[in-house]
């Protein structure tokens, strides 16, 4: 049976888990606290109930994980749309191609856990966005339930609903969604996920002549100078790994 304009509550079944690790990578969302964990049931995540929540990115990121606390069993859709505004909600029934940025299906755990689930390094631009669980699209057909007790809102937290094919804003729903990301490797110019001499060889073939050639004008202020060769310098190395680095040259 479904609620008309309500979330729903649902227990489900069935089974798959996934793990949780110990990231460092930035939070872009983090709607609610970690209640109990181990449960079924909760705010129902089905073909006829989406629930996201809304975040903003200040900086260009790379977004590396997605999850949050929830259980189910079968496959789920994560769908990270771009918004209009921070109230915004997205504007296709359900997406359009234009606002969806990443779509990633997924085995919820069971019974409840907080888990993450690796990303392909999408690269968000600066807006607001909303991260949003569902089922019934991208080859899912799975169910699962965002659970919820002694969870409690942290500061910004903003949730969206669909139900019965219209979007909605949804109250406290106590609801833990979580998005990781990190700054791009924006010094990898040649794109082999590493910022190394081949990177810096461009940089210094191209220098002082952006436009028209820019891959070099990593600080994106139109022309290639010591700003950007210090960038490069930087980042020197993999960029699977941020943390400071020796300069290599
Ligand atoms: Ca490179
Ligand atoms: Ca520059």
């Amino acid at each position: 049976m479904r609620t008309r304009a309500a979330i729903l509550l649902l227990p489900c079944l069935a089974a798959t888990a996934l793990s949780t690790d110990g990231r460092a990578d930035d939070v872009l969302l983090e709607s609610a606290t970690l209640g109990e964990t181990g449960l079924m049931g909760g705010w129902a995540i089905v073909s006829f109930q989406f629930l996201g929540g809304r975040f903003f990115v200040e900086e260009p990121t790379a977004v590396t994980a997605i999850g949050g606390h929830m259980d189910g069993g079968g496959l789920l859709f994560g769908v990270i749309v771009r918004l209009e505004g921070p109230e915004a909600l997205p504007v296709g029934s359900p997406f359009i191609d234009e606002e969806v940025v990443l779509v990633k299906t997924f085995a919820p755990p069971r019974p409840s856990a907080d888990f993450l689930v690796e990303t392909d390094e999408v690269t968000l631009e600066p807006g607001h966005y909303a991260i949003v669980y569902g089922a019934g699209l991208y080859g899912t057909d799975g169910s699962g339930s965002a659970t919820h007790r002694g969870q409690r809102d942290l500061v910004g937290a903003s949730y969206i609903s669909r139900v019965d094919n219209r979007w909605r804003d949804a109250a406290t729903l106590s609801i833990r969604f979580v998005v990781l990301g990190k700054p791009p490797c924006l010094a990898d110019i040649d794109g082999d996920e590493e910022v190394g001499f081949p990177d810096l060889l461009i940089l210094l073939a191209q220098w002082g002549t952006c436009p028209p050639l820019c891959f070099g004008d990593i600080d994106g202020d139109g022309v290639v100078d010591f700003d950007d060769l210090l960038l490069l310098l930087g980042s020197w190395g993999p960029c699977d790994e941020p943390a400071a680095r020796e300069v290599g040259i």
